[in-house]
Formats: C-alpha cells, sequence, structure tokens
C-alpha cells in the first residue's frame, strides 16, 4: 500500500506534548489511520553542520526529524515564516518585515530538508506538504529527481491577492506553488484568492480543464476543509453525571481558547466584553469570560505587544467590575492540557470564537463536538473564520465591530432552548460529516489523481513516468479498496 509521508515544519510527539496548534493535530488525526511517517523539525535547536535526521517510532506512527541551527530558527522560522508570510496570508502587511533578508535561509532550510527527505521516498510513496513555512519544499524535491505526486496543504487563509503580490519575492512563491500537482486550501474564497494571486504574479492561466497552468507546470487547486476528529470530544456513559454536579448553575461560562495571535481578535473580544458588561449590568455577578491563551512564537516583536495589550484590558475590565466574591474575566496564559479541554468545553455555556481572519479554527469544530445535543452552548463565531463558511449555524459576528459583538453575546445569552438544540444540531452534523477522517482521505485521493494527470501528460512522458503511473493506478485502486473496506467495518 502507498505510504503516506506528511511533511511539515513541525512535528509533534503526541505521548509527550502537551499542547499542538492545529497543524499538529490535524496531521496526527491522518496519520493515525494511515501508514506512512511523519518528517520535519523535532522543535530542537543544535549548531551541528549538516545535521542527519533521526527516526523514532512513537506509538502507532513513525517520525522522522532533525534539528535547527539558531540561524535557521530565527531566519526560516521565525523571520520568513512567521513575520512575512504569516502576516500577509492573514492580510497584515502592516506587520510584515519584507527588508529583513529571510529569504535566502527560508529556501536553504527548505532546500536541506528536501535533501534528507529524498532517499526515503519509494516509489508508490505520496508526499503530502503542510503550510507555509515549506512552500519551496516541492521543487527543491523535483530539483533532486522525485517524481511521486507531492501535495501542499495550505492551514492559514490566502489574502487577496493585492496582499501577496507586496511580497518582493512574490514571483518566486508563486513558481514554487506550480512544482506540486494539488494545492488545497480551507474555503472556496482562499481557491479564488490563491488563482487571483498566481494569475496577477506569474500569468498563471486557469484551463478549461479546471487546472492552472503556471509557466510550464499544471496543478489542481481544491477545498478541503479541514477537521478534527469528533470521538476525542464525546462523552461516555457515566461520564456526563460527574461533570454536571461540578457545573456551577448561577454563573455562566464563556470559553476562549487562543493560541496568544495577533490574527485571534482577542483585543477585540475583551473590548466587547467589557462594553456588554457596561450596557447589561443585569449579567454581573451571572457571567464569566475564561480566556485561555497559550504563550507561541514569542520571540516575534508583534506577539509581545499583543500579550502586553491584553493583560492591561484584563486588569482594567476586573479592576472596574469585579467583585469581592467575582471576577469577569478569567485570563489563563498557560496551556491547558489536552485531557480537560473537552470537559471545559463541554461545561461552557459560550464559546466565543472571534478570530480577525483564520484559516479554519479547530476550536471552534471541539466546542460543538462538546456539547451535550440535550442541553448545548452556543457557539459565537467569526464571520471572518474559516470554519464559518461551513459552521453557518453559529451565530456569526464581525469581530470588528463590538456592537456587534455584544448583540451576539446577548443573542447567544437569551437563546431558547429549542433554538440552541436545532443550531446545534445542524452543526454537530456538519462537524461530524467533514472530519479529520474525510479531510485526510478526499486530499489523499485528490493527490492521487492529481499526480497522476502530470505523469499522464504527453510532453512529460517517459517509460520511467509510464510504470511511475501504472504503479499509481494500482495504488488508486487498493486505496478505494482500503476505502471500502474500512466504509463496511464501522
Ligand atoms: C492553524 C490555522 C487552522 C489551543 N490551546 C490549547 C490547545 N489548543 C489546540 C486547540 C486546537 C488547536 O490547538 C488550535 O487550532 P486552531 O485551528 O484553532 O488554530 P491554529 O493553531 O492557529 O491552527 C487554523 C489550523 O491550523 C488547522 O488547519 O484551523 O486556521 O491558523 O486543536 O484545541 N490544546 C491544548 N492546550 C491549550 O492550551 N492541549
Amino acid at each position: 500500500m502507498a505510504r503516506l509521508v506528511m511533511v511539515s515544519n513541525r512535528v509533534i510527539d503526541f505521548n509527550a506534548a502537551q499542547q499542538a496548534g492545529g497543524v499538529g493535530v490535524a496531521i496526527y488525526n491522518t496519520l493515525e489511520r494511515q501508514s506512512g511517517f511523519w518528517f520535519g523539525w523535532d522543535g530542537r535547536i543544535d549548531e551541528t553542520d549538516d545535521p542527519q535526521p533521526k527516526s523514532v517510532s512513537i506509538g502507532g506512527y513513525t517520525t522522522v526529524t532533525e534539528p535547527l541551527t539558531a540561524a535557521d530558527y530565527n531566519d526560516y522560522y521565525l523571520g520568513y515564516s512567521n513575520s512575512v508570510l504569516w502576516p500577509v496570508f492573514h492580510n497584515r502587511l502592516d506587520l510584515a518585515q519584507f527588508e529583513a533578508g529571510y529569504y535566502a535561509r527560508y529556501v536553504e532550510v527548505n532546500a536541506r530538508f528536501a535533501k534528507h527527505l529524498a532517499p526515503l521516498i519509494e516509489p508508490d510513496d505520496v508526499i503530502w506538504i503542510h503550510d507555509y513555512h515549506l512552500v519551496p519544499m516541492a521543487l527543491e524535491l523535483r530539483k533532486l529527481g522525485i517524481e511521486n505526486p507531492i501535495g501542499f496543504f495550505l492551514h492559514i487563509p490566502i489574502g487577496p491577492a493585492q496582499a501577496l503580490l507586496a511580497i518582493p519575492e512574490n514571483k518566486a512563491i508563486a513558481r514554487a506553488l506550480g512544482a506540486y500537482d494539488l494545492i488545497g486550501v480551507q474555503t472556496q474564497t482562499d481557491v479564488r484568492n490563491l488563482i487571483d494571486f498566481l494569475q496577477q504574479s506569474v500569468y498563471g492561466r486557469l484551463l478549461p480543464s479546471g487546472r492552472i497552468r503556471v509557466d510550464e507546470a499544471e496543478l489542481d487547486v481544491g477545498c478541503f476543509p479541514v477537521g478534527i476528529d469528533p470521538s476525542d470530544f464525546a462523552f461516555g456513559p457515566g461520564e456526563e453525571e460527574a461533570l454536571a454536579a461540578a457545573e456551577n448553575d448561577n454563573v455562566h461560562r464563556i470559553i476562549g481558547i487562543d493560541r496568544l495571535d495577533y490574527t485571534k481578535g482577542l483585543p477585540q473580544k475583551f473590548k466587547a466584553y467589557g462594553k456588554f458588561l457596561e450596557e447589561n449590568p443585569d449579567y454581573r455577578r451571572r457571567i464569566v469570560l475564561s480566556q485561555f491563551a497559550p504563550p507561541t512564537r514569542e520571540s516575534v516583536e508583534a506577539y509581545a505587544d499583543i500579550k502586553a495589550e491584553l493583560e492591561s484590558l484584563a486588569g482594567s475590565i476586573n479592576g472596574r467590575f469585579g467583585e469581592l466574591d467575582w471576577i469577569p474575566i478569567n485570563y489563563i496564559h498557560r496551556t491547558i492540557p489536552r485531557s480537560e479541554l473537552r470537559d471545559i468545553y463541554r461545561t461552557s455555556r459560550i464559546g466565543l470564537v472571534t478570530p480577525l481572519k483564520d484559516g479554519m479554527n479547530l476550536v471552534a469544530k471541539e466546542y460543538i463536538a462538546s456539547q451535550d445535543p440535550v442541553d448545548p452552548g452556543v457557539l459565537i463565531l467569526s464571520k471572518f473564520a474559516g470554519a464559518a463558511e461551513q459552521l453557518s449555524d453559529a451565530v456569526l459576528v464581525n469581530p470588528y465591530d463590538l456592537g456587534d459583538l455584544t448583540q451576539g453575546l446577548k443573542q447567544a445569552l437569551e437563546m431558547p432552548m429549542a433554538e440552541k438544540r436545532a443550531r446545534h444540531e445542524k452543526l454537530l452534523k456538519t462537524v461530524r460529516e467533514s472530519d479529520a477522517d474525510a479531510w485526510g482521505r478526499s486530499f489523499f485521493a485528490a493527490l492521487v489523481k492529481a499526480g497522476q494527470r502530470r505523469i499522464g501528460r504527453p510532453s512529460k512522458s517517459s517509460p520511467a513516468m509510464g510504470r511511475a503511473l501504472e504503479r499509481l493506478q494500482g495504488t488508486a485502486k487498493k486505496n478505494t479498496t482500503d476505502r471500502m473496506a474500512a466504509n463496511v467495518g464501522t
């Protein structure tokens, strides 16, 4: 059976890690079901000149990892990935550090990862690369003669083409994207923005077949909304009673769980909550906002600024409205163990997920999956989270408009039970239907198909490619059979 080779910037050992961002969670959920391995950075900084990858089997999957040097970490990770691509793709050009000269090492690290990965690739392998840190990786693998299908999934949103065109290296980025067989994104808006960018940057053309041509290359672009494993958040018999007993019926908890990132709209959330308490004195002492905001990318300047701003906002709201026996905002700048997430979601009457821009947002889906269908909480969701395209039965709000946020809070707090149940039922159906499994399977199948199309193109045909195509067709057939077997079993 074809192995799935997952590649991402950071490889996570889920047996040891307390926390992972959304990308790690999504990859782990897929690798649990498919044979293969996970390649990338192990999270260590080490000055070894030419670090060699190490392979380890942990739990049900194998990882192949290597360290970064301090300079790599600075230029490739904090620099080009998180101070250029992350802000631009989230449409925050004001925070992008274009002049810092990070690009050369960004490409260099991608080339080194490719050099270390290439010898591990077998002819039937399907390579799936994740996220903005690794855009040039397919091009680097192709230079080394790798002809396997290579797909790219972008977990973050794609801002408007005008924003991406501001990147000085935008043409090189667009050409590097052209080296993939398939690019997957989270939403239809992202698909449109990507095509627009490829057209404007390097005269990419949308072909009648639906494929995109970039120079001599052709690729598929598709929308694959990432999902969660709802069973991680489900309740077994007896588990709920214990939790219900611990619940405080007098004070309703509103929950927020977001990495401490400027894209997550946390200052706006705090300000709207303060405004709500000011305008609705009846609700004082009856609600509490518990905001978990685990630290992330702390060495990037923009992240230090947001930390200070939030501390000051939480302090001023608590100082203004707090009482001896009631603190309005419970702001926790730490990581919660993953095993506790489900119970925290379940005992919170409102899930407040209000990013200014987000690729998808798994927290919104986790909140829905954790609710009691008989007495569910209400999800308030930003219109600008990718999840809003699927979860349109949430209370959708504009996070830039404090009035709209406070209105959303009021609507959620006062929602009749019948409406809560009806909304939750539809939301849960969507979360279950487009779960992590569906995401992994649909991307994998589309990637195998896109790989066949590339190899099948007459201009590129060679006996070696013909053989590879035959192998792939065998793989695709086998895969369908596997899927059918898996369906019968469930
Ligand atoms: C990127 C994109 C896209 C958070 N705090 C703690 C904790 N988490 C877990 C959540 C969730 C994950 O991390 C966060 O996922 P999100 O999707 O909300 O956000 P990003 O990390 O920004 O993820 C995003 C995602 O990739 C997947 O494609 O949806 O748009 O930006 O699973 O539960 N987990 C634990 N402790 C915490 O304190 N254990």
